[in-house]
């Protein structure tokens, strides 16, 4: 399959399994899942063609290991990034290292300097462990830059740190005192 096709079927299963499963007549349970059969069913019938080989390989080929299949693969959810209402994973709380980065856009700056990170419509804010990463998720939204959090500190101060299953590091908010801005992009 066309990686342009890989990656057009991704952008549709994080639209689904994380934001709008009702478009194609999904319910996600609490922790995200919904049975591949009634999503493929769901995909045929909003017109999308679609089959399990295809939903297979996009799972194998994500870069990010966005979508995870249940142990008897009868079941698929996305890892993290949820907006959904009703979806709440439980994910693996643990201690962050010592710096994590946030990687927003230029414009954004002003806004999150005065009100810190928030998770806006997803449910977390989300946070990587390299300036990598962090840079081109920044780069999505225009002009990248790179937000340092003190996560020790954060930690140390009662702050709680999560980790998905796909090693996004999750945490609700990061108030404007732990933030400083990287000035290796500038
Ligand atoms: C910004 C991708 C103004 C924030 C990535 C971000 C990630 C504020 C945007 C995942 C703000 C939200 C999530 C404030 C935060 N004022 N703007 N106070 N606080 N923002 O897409 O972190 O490829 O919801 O900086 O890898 O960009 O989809 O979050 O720019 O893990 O799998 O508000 O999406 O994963 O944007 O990205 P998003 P994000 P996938």
């Amino acid at each position: 399959m066309s990686s342009k096709h890989l990656t057009e079927t991704s952008k549709f299963l994080s639209y689904v399994l994380r934001h709008e499963p009702h478009a194609i007549g999904l319910q996600l349970d609490a922790e995200g899942w919904v049975e591949i059969d009634a999503l493929l069913a769901g995909a045929t019938k909003a017109g999308r063609t679609l089959d399990l080989a295809t939903l297979r390989e996009v799972v194998d080929s994500s870069d990010k290991k966005r979508f995870t299949l249940s142990a008897d693969g009868q079941r698929i959810r996305a890892a993290q990034g949820h907006s959904a209402s009703g979806v709440n994973l439980q994910h693996t709380e643990r201690q962050p290292p010592p710096v994590l980065y946030h990687g927003t856009a230029a414009r954004f700056l002003e806004s999150i300097l005065q009100q810190g990170l928030i998770a806006g419509a997803r449910h977390h804010v989300h946070l990587s462990q390299d300036t990598v990463t962090a840079v081109a998720v920044g780069q999505r939204y225009g002009k990248p830059v790179l937000l340092k959090v003190d996560a020790q500190r954060m930690h140390r101060q009662g702050f709680r740190f999560y980790q998905s299953e796909n090693g996004v590091w999750l945490t609700e908010a990061v108030p404007v005192e732990f933030l400083l801005v990287d000035d290796q992009l500038t």
